[in-house]
C-alpha cells in the first residue's frame, strides 16, 4: 500500500499539469469519515492492481489536507496499520478540473452516490458508483452503480475485493477493510441496528483469512473512543495562517512555534510549509480560543515578521 500511494504522489507531482496519462480518481464523500477514507484507499488499490489500460488509479480524500486533524479517527486508524498521512492525496492537492478539462479524469464514487453541487460540473467524468447509501443517481449506460443498503460501503468493496481479486489482500489492507466495517457496523451489534448479514459475512471472511486482525470489541472500542475525541472540538481549534513573501520562513516557523508552546501548553500540532507561493502555518491548539485568539496571533506574526523583515502581510483564521 505504501508503494502505491507514493507512486499516486509521484504520479500527480510529475504528471497533473502536463499532458500525461489520465487518472482514475475514487473519491470518497465530503465527510471523509473512516468509511470513506478507507473504501478510496482500497478500492484505488484494487483498481491499481486489476485495472487494464494506462490510467493511473489513484486515492483522493474528499477534504483539504489540514482538516484531517479533526478526524481523529481516521489519523487512528492510519496510524494504527502505520500508514503516514503524508502518503495521502487531499482535494486541495489535485485540480479535478483541470483534469477534466483535459480530457483525463475518471471518478469512481465511494461511500456517496451523487457529487455534491458543488461539483456537479464534474458529474461527466464519473464511471462508477460503489455505496451503502439511499440511491439518488439517476441511471446512465455510462455509470456502472453498486448500491446496497448495508452497514458500511467497506463490505462492498471488501466483497468485490474477495470476489475478483483476492490475492491483493494483505494484513494492512485487510486492516483498513475491517476497521471500517466494524466501526459502521456498530461492533456488529444486531441491537445497534446498522449490520446486516453480509456486513457480517465479509467480516467474517476477513477474519478467517488474517486471524491477527485486532480483536473486534477493542478495535471498535478504540475507534469509536478517537472517533469521541472530535467531538471535544470545543477544546480543540485548528488555525491556518497565510502569509505571503516571506523570504525565511523556517525561522518564523522556529519562533512561532515556540510562542504557541508558551501560549498553550497543548501544541497538538504544528506544520509550516509554503504551497502556491504564500506561507501557510496550520497548527492546532488544545485550548478552547478566546475570541481575541486569532487577532493575538496574528499579531505575534507581525511582529516576529517584521523582525526579521520578511513578510508583506498575513491573515490568521480559524479552519
Ligand atoms: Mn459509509
Amino acid at each position: 500500500m505504501e508503494e502505491f500511494l507514493s507512486g499516486c504522489r509521484r504520479a500527480v507531482k510529475v504528471n497533473a499539469d502536463q499532458a500525461g496519462p489520465g487518472f482514475h480518481v475514487v473519491l470518497g464523500n465530503e465527510a471523509c469519515d473512516v468509511d470513506s477514507m478507507v473504501c478510496a484507499l482500497t478500492y484505488a488499490y484494487f483498481l491499481s492492481k486489476t485495472a487494464q489500460g494506462e490510467m493511473l488509479a489513484l486515492p483522493l480524500l474528499n477534504i483539504r489536507q489540514s482538516e484531517l486533524l479533526l478526524r481523529s479517527d481516521n489519523v487512528f486508524l492510519l496510524r494504527q496499520v502505520a500508514l503516514s498521512p503524508d502518503l495521502l492525496l487531499f482535494r486541495d492537492q489535485l485540480d479535478l478540473r483541470a483534469l477534466q478539462r483535459a480530457g483525463r479524469l475518471r471518478l469512481t464514487l465511494v461511500d456517496h452516490n451523487i457529487l455534491p453541487s458543488s461539483d456537479s460540473d464534474l458529474e461527466g467524468a464519473v464511471v462508477e458508483v460503489i455505496d451503502h447509501h439511499l440511491l439518488e443517481r439517476e441511471p446512465s449506460s455510462s455509470c456502472t452503480v453498486t448500491v446496497e443498503t448495508v452497514g458500511s460501503c467497506a463490505t462492498l468493496v471488501t466483497e468485490r475485493i474477495i470476489q475478483k481479486s483476492p490475492e491483493i489482500l494483505d494484513q494492512q489492507v485487510a486492516q483498513l477493510l475491517y476497521a471500517a466495517v466494524v466501526l459502521d457496523c456498530v461492533n456488529m451489534a444486531p441491537s445497534a441496528g446498522k449490520v446486516t448479514p453480509k456486513d457480517s459475512q465479509f467480516a467474517a471472511a476477513l477474519e478467517s483469512r488474517f486471524p491477527s486482525l485486532p480483536p473486534r470489541g477493542a478495535l471498535f472500542q478504540t475507534l469509536h473512543n478517537a472517533k469521541f475525541d472530535i467531538s471535544g472540538q470545543s477544546q480543540q481549534t485548528v488555525f491556518s495562517i497565510h502569509c505571503s513573501k516571506w523570504k525565511y520562513w523556517y525561522l518564523i516557523k522556529l519562533l512561532l512555534n515556540k510562542y504557541l508552546q508558551y501560549l498553550s501548553s497543548g501544541l497538538q500540532y504544528f506544520q509550516c510549509f509554503p504551497l502556491d507561493g504564500v506561507i501557510k502555518i496550520n497548527f492546532c491548539l488544545n485550548i478552547k480560543p478566546q475570541h481575541n485568539t486569532s487577532q493575538q496571533l496574528c499579531s505575534c506574526v507581525h511582529e516576529h515578521a517584521m523582525r526579521l523583515r520578511t513578510a508583506s502581510n498575513c491573515s490568521v483564521f480559524p479552519v
